[in-house]
């Protein structure tokens, strides 16, 4: 390092200690390691420092002085993308924006059935918020306890519930934002229509923090079901699920509002790393589904919907064996078994994660196939394939053996095994991923999969509010500034 730059770097540090409070600057690489590892521990970068601003006006002038200094900034909120989207790369030139200070509930309105939160406030504590004024917002994911509204906004996050209630893309009717300049854009206005040009909002939701900081957000309020009837149904294979959940929507229709895919690898994968729950049915199944009927008040129509769905796929062989949840109580424990799905990945190690959607005609077919190309590259991998077949979207996460380490697993098929899949996807019309964003992980794969007109937009976009590349650099763009 120059002189030059030696002595800029303690002039920006100084500002930024100004700016947020030395407690909330962190410069010790050992302080700052929570914050540049990612939630699955495959990316280590490391920053030049690590803020956690208290309010808008903080984020505003700490980008500001990362603008003038020519310095990237890494926003980041619960640090639990999947993807390497919120962590510095090595080169260690970047300040981390941490925005896990900014946990305020700004306003809950129920007429208006809209809540106001700062970016930081955590999944759970904004559905807790909801559930307290008497309503519910929707979006489930298993990290809601870690993950902030900041962080499911800039990478439109789906969940369990998207075939109900749609994904944070659907559910945000307004946001604030901070830009490379340190400008502060806002539109939390609570309006379910306002055609005012352009919905510059659906910029930055989803644009993985490389346009602008989210800071709050203006978020709808759905009514809290008065009835809940849920069933973990083991089926003949995924054409059946896909016939299965067909008949749900002809017979229960808005009500379905989730169907969630489980093979029995991923069950079994569960119970092996949670000895204390259990199976639902006696018996082991290769293909499962978790259904969820939810309504405003009528309990006994529900379950009568749920029974003529099960009755008729009995009928018709596609369904094998049922549970039916007798209380919350059974529908908690079902959803707990599929909720540690990811986790118990996470604690095995070597999981190729491919977050795929696929037109519902076509998804079946698609598991099939993809089945068999990895099952031909890794015979022994475990298919961990499950998720939200409701809304076409599964996690095809073939899983490393018993008998061999995640090192080895991944450094052998990685690559060639997402390949595979993402291409058939890809063929198939589908999206390489479905909810978990591009980061780092997926950035080059888009090479692939978008048009170059496609490419040329995002960069464009990119250039015109980010000119100096200074937001989240290397995340969701391929190619150098442009050149693709
Ligand atoms: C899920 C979580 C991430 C993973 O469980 O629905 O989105 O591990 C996933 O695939
Ligand atoms: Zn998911």
């Amino acid at each position: 390092m120059t002189a030059t730059s030696a002595n800029s770097s303690a002039q920006l540090l100084q500002g930024l200690r100004a700016i947020v409070g030395d407690k909330a600057c962190m410069e010790a690489a050992d302080d700052m390691q929570p914050f540049t590892t990612d939630y699955r521990k495959l990316y280590h970068g490391k920053a030049l420092a690590v803020v956690l601003p208290a309010t808008t006006q903080q984020v505003s002038e700490v980008m500001a002085l990362c603008f003038r200094h020519g310095v990237p900034v890494v926003p980041q909120g619960g640090n639990t993308s999947l993807m390497g989207g919120a962590v510095p790369d090595a080169a260690g030139d970047a300040v981390v924006l941490n925005l896990r200070r900014m946990n305020q509930v700004q306003e809950i309105d129920v007429v208006n059935d809209t809540m106001t939160l700062s970016a930081g406030v955590t999944l759970q504590a904004a559905r807790a918020a909801a559930q307290e004024a008497g309503r519910l917002f929707p979006l489930r994911i298993g990290s809601e306890g870690s993950c902030q509204i900041g962080g499911n906004l800039s990478t439109n996050a789906g969940g369990t519930a998207v075939l109900r209630y749609g994904n944070m893309r659907d559910l945000t009717l307004g946001i604030e934002a901070v830009l490379p300049d340190g400008r502060i854009y806002s539109s939390l206005r609570g309006l379910r229509k306002d055609n005012t040009g352009y919905d510059l909002k659906q910029l930055f939701i989803g644009s993985e923090g490389t346009l602008g900081i989210i800071t709050a957000a203006v978020l709808k309020l759905m009514p809290l079901p008065g009835a809940t009837a849920a069933a973990w149904i083991a089926v003949r294979d995924p054409h059946a699920a896909v016939e299965l959940l067909t008949e749900a929507k002809r017979v229960a229709g808005q009500a379905v509002t989730a169907f969630e895919l489980i093979s029995g690898p991923a069950l079994t994968l569960v119970l092996e790393s949670m000895p204390q729950l259990s199976a639902p049915l006696p018996e082991t199944h290769d293909w499962m589904v978790l259904i969820e009927l939810t309504s405003g008040g009528d309990a006994e129509g529900l379950d009568a919907m749920l029974m003529g769905i099960l009755e008729q796929g009995l009928e018709r062989g596609l369904v094998t064996d049922a549970a039916i949840a007798a209380s919350l109580a059974d529908t908690r424990a079902f959803w707990q078994l599929r909720e540690e799905i990811s986790d118990a990945q996470t604690r095995t190690g070597g999981s190729i994660k491919c977050d795929i959607s696929i037109p519902l005609s076509k998804i079946a077919d698609f598991i099939a196939e993809a089945s068999a190309q990895v099952l031909a590259l890794a015979p022994d991998a475990r298919m961990v394939i499950y998720g939200h077949m409701g809304d076409g979207n599964v996690h095809f996460n073939p899983l490393r053996p018993k008998d061999m380490a995640a090192a080895e697993f991944l450094a052998q098929n990685y690559a060639r095994v997402s390949h595979a899949v993402d291409g058939l996807a890809t063929r198939q019309n589908g999206s390489i991923s479905a909810e978990h964003g591009i980061g780092v992980a997926k950035r080059d794969d888009l090479l692939e999969c978008k048009s170059p007109v496609e490419l040329e937009l995002m960069w464009q976009i990119k250039r015109a509010l980010d000119p100096g590349n200074l937001l989240n650099p290397g995340k969701v763009l391929p190619g150098a500034k442009g050149l693709v």
